[in-house]
């Protein structure tokens, strides 16, 4: 037997951390933690040690799968799956117009460098740009606010560095995400707890990361905004501000006081339900420390008002000046990532929402954070000509993660074609066409960019050093499969269809900090491997990717220091604090007369507020069939505060109704004396379709079902109520 085991890089989620992976045979066996891996040192968790079963899983797709007119199965060879898609796909194009075709990229298309610059290239291609990601199901705030507050061309303190940090609805220690570095957040915080740094928690529910904080605020879910908006109150009353920096590189600072005037702490505290004083202490210490940033998560931009939440909160982060200065070193210079271009000079505001393409079945368009994927469902079942014909899905799944999932699975009976990369018969594969079955992530090469790239657009996100890692494809596909990779399919399709396939670097307005990539043109006539189109996309890295691929273990490209220059001499930009479509949405809540808001709800008992979590050992839809992972428990429990629990005379276990005022979906309450009273934490993409509801102690349910994408959404990016959403809770019968 051949035994190897060799460094790579974990891809189950999208924190790329270094791991050692023994193969047998040329299947992975075991992965452990990289100790030799410069900047994960040798952290893992459960669900990467799970890549083997991953890989092995039973219900793994080894070949393409093709609707049956009787709604089975049929294995189909990949290369005549992309014939048929093609010759389809090309008939909607030629009688409607590529506009009649849209692309979903989902989670799993992040661990794979290639598929999005592929499908978007293809896309491109046929003439269609209505690509939705799931970024506008996830934090569109943060993509918002950036654009209409505008830039700091030198960049954000980092958290290794900062003697203060406020994370707001995000939990990094399970997420991997959310402005501790996704390489071992919980080394790095246990290290920065060491030098000193506080750490100010605001969420409903006490978490992991909350054990570590010197201050936690548990508020009420949603009130975000007016928490913000007095912290700015007090900030700005007790003048706490960077004042210097303010006066030379801030516009709107005067229209922003006056909008935060009348959020005294008292106010938003009894809002919040918390006290006074909690925000009085939270926004002292923030504004006191010199180093050290905001960084709110998925909670508060799925909350109502999530754009403002994340303007106010650069705000904040502006007006006490969080901003690197010339002549600092800046943290990551590029590795994967062109070279770093940082100035100490604001880039004006752009327009957040108002640009590129409309819907037509609704009053909702293009926005910083892309075409709004809220409401994607409805673009399908549109009556009219200009309606979404062709759907296709990469490692996405709509109908475990679109808000609205009732109207989710509508619109995809209702597609003409759905087409789904996926590596088993998901919620939403198991409505498709075509089903293309891919390599996973050890049978191909990796690259560390995404975790990388993520600072080109959500501020101390991304790795705070130049670290970057290759992988070779360790493994081998399982024996008789026929698995391809995502961008080879798209390669394929472009090749059908007879145009020339191109990617696009992605987001190059974002890439203002760093110098510029080209595009890559693809040899239509001689198929790339995927290290060629590796080293297309990747042209202008600060380090070149041959470079890379000589540590194995990844390295700590340190050997350069940039610094932040000084501000151009021409240079008149500012940062906007007082962009006036955002405090006239502030200036609305204060106005709302929110007791009477909310009684409408206490009326139906929606006296809960069920709110969005992720748990530790599933990703999205995906991990929950692993049993090593789950150990017994598939489902995703309805937690209570146990007295909470005990005013409903309910037991751990029971089977409870969660209603809101949509829809109703069974769950099993869990108690867990983290959460404030009061509020249902949940985790999200779980269940199936309806008609699977009974099994809902195997699969659990879906929190999407709750949500009506057409009520409470955001008018720019339409993301509906995903947390925070009013609900009462009962006993339900047997199932
Ligand atoms: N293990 C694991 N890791 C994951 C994922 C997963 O499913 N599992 N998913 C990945 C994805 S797709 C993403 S986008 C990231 C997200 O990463 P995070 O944003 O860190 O996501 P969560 O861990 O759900 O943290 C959200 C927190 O918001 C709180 N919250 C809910 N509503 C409100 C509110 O109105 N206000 C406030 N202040 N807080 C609120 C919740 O209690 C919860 O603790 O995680 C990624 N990582
Ligand atoms: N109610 C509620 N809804 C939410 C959220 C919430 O907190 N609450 N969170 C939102 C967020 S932040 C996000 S990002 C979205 C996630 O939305 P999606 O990305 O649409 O959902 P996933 O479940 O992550 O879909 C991943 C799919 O990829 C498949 N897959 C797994 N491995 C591979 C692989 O290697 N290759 C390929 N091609 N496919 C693979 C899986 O089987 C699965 O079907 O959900 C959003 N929806
Ligand atoms: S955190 Fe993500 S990348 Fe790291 S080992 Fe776990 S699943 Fe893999
Ligand atoms: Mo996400």
């Amino acid at each position: 037997m051949a035994t190897e085991t060799r460094p790579s890089i974990c891809r189950f989620c999208h924190a790329n951390c270094g791991i050692l992976v023994k193969i047998e045979d040329g299947r992975p066996v075991r992965v452990t933690g990289d100790p030799d891996n410069p900047a994960y040192r040798g952290f893992s968790c459960a669900k990467g040690r799970r890549l083997p079963e991953q890989h092995a899983h039973p219900d793994r797709l080894l070949h393409s799968q093709k609707r049956r007119p009787d709604g089975s199965y049929e294995a189909i060879p990949s290369e005549r799956a992309m014939d048929e898609i093609a010759d389809r796909v090309g008939n909607i194009v030629r009688q409607h117009g590529p506009r009649a075709v849209a692309l979903y990229p989902g989670t799993y298309s992040g661990p794979y460098p290639a598929s999005i610059p592929a499908g978007v290239g293809w896309m491109l291609g046929l003439g269609s740009k209505m690509v939705f990601t799931s970024a506008a199901i996830d934090q569109p705030g943060k993509h918002v606010a950036t654009a209409i507050h505008g830039r700091w061309l030198g960049g954000s303190h980092v958290f290794d560095e900062s003697d203060v940090w406020l994370l707001i609805g995000n939990n990094p220690l399970i997420s991997m995400s959310g402005g501790i570095p996704p390489s071992n957040p919980s080394r790095r915080l246990r290290e920065a707890k060491r030098r000193g740094l506080t750490l100010i928690v605001i969420d409903p529910r006490r978490t992991e990361v909350a054990r570590f904080a010197d201050q936690v605020l548990q508020p009420r879910a949603g009130e975000d905004p007016s928490i913000l908006a007095a912290i700015l109150h007090v900030v700005i009353r007790d003048a706490l501000y960077d004042a210097a920096f303010t006066d030379a590189h801030v516009a709107g600072f005067a229209a922003l006081a006056d909008a935060v005037a009348e959020f005294t702490p008292e106010y938003a505290a009894e809002r919040a339900g918390l006290a006074a004083d909690e925000i009085e202490r939270a926004a002292a210490t923030f504004a006191r420390a010199r180093r050290g940033c905001g960084v709110a998560g998925t909670g508060p931009n799925m909350a109502p008002h999530g754009n403002l939440t994340e303007y106010l909160l650069l705000c904040l982060n502006t007006i006490c000046g969080r901003w690197r200065r010339a002549g600092e070193r800046v943290p990551n210079p590029g590795a994967l990532l062109p070279r770093a271009t940082p100035k100490a000079q604001a880039q004006r505001p752009r327009p957040g929402w108002g640009r590129g393409e409309q819907l037509r079945s609704r009053a909702l368009g293009n926005s910083a954070a892309g075409l709004p994927t809220g409401a994607l469902a409805d673009e399908i079942l549109y009556e009219g000509e200009e309606r979404i014909r062709a759907l296709v899905c990469i490692g996405g799944n709509p109908v475990a993660a679109w808000p609205d999932q009732l109207k989710t699975i509508r619109a995809m009976e209702k597609l003409e074609l759905l087409v789904c990369l996926d590596m088993k018969m998901a919620a939403t594969a198991k409505m498709a066409d075509y089903v293309i079955a891919p390599r996973l992530s050890l049978e191909v090469p990796g690259l560390s960019v995404s975790s990388e790239a993520i600072e080109q657009t959500y501020v101390a996100h991304g790795y705070p050093e130049p670290y970057a890692q290759y992988s070779p494809a360790l493994a081998s596909p399982p024996e008789g499969s026929d698995v391809i990779e995502e961008w080879a399919f798209f390669y394929g399709l472009a090749k059908r269809m007879g145009f020339q396939l191109i990617a696009y670097p992605i987001r190059p307005e974002a890439g203002v900090l760093r110098e510029r990539r080209e595009p890559y043109v693809f040899d239509m006539e001689k198929p790339p491997t995927t290290d060629a189109v590796f080293a297309g996309i990747m042209n202008g890295s600060r380090v070149p990717l041959t470079e890379v691929t000589h540590h194995p273990h990844g390295k700590i490209f340190a050997d350069e220091t940039i610094l932040v220059a000084e501000a151009d001499p021409d240079c008149q930009d500012r940062l906007d604090v007082g962009n006036a479509d955002m405090l006239a949405e502030l200036a609305a809540i204060r106005a709302e007369s929110w007791a009477a808001l909310r009684s409408e709800d206490e009326d139906a008992a929606r006296v809960f507020q069920l709110v969005s979590r992720r748990m530790p050992n599933v990703y999205n839809s995906s991990g929950r069939d692993i049993d090593r992972l789950q150990r017994g428990r598939f489902y995703n429990p309805a937690f209570m505060h146990p007295e909470d629990l005990a005013l409903l005379g309910l037991a751990r276990g029971d089977l409870v109704e969660i209603t809101s005022s949509h829809a109703s979906i069974l769950g099993i309450a869990e108690s867990a004396p983290e959460l404030r009273r009061g509020v249902v934490s949940m985790a999200h993409c779980f269940g199936d379709a309806p008609e699977h509801d009974a099994a809902v102690r195997e699969i659990g349910s879906n929190t999407g079902r709750l949500v009506d994408n057409e009520r409470d959404f955001d008018p720019h990016t339409g993301i509906p109520r995903m947390s925070a959403i009013p609900v009462a809770i009962s006993r339900a019968g047997a199932v």
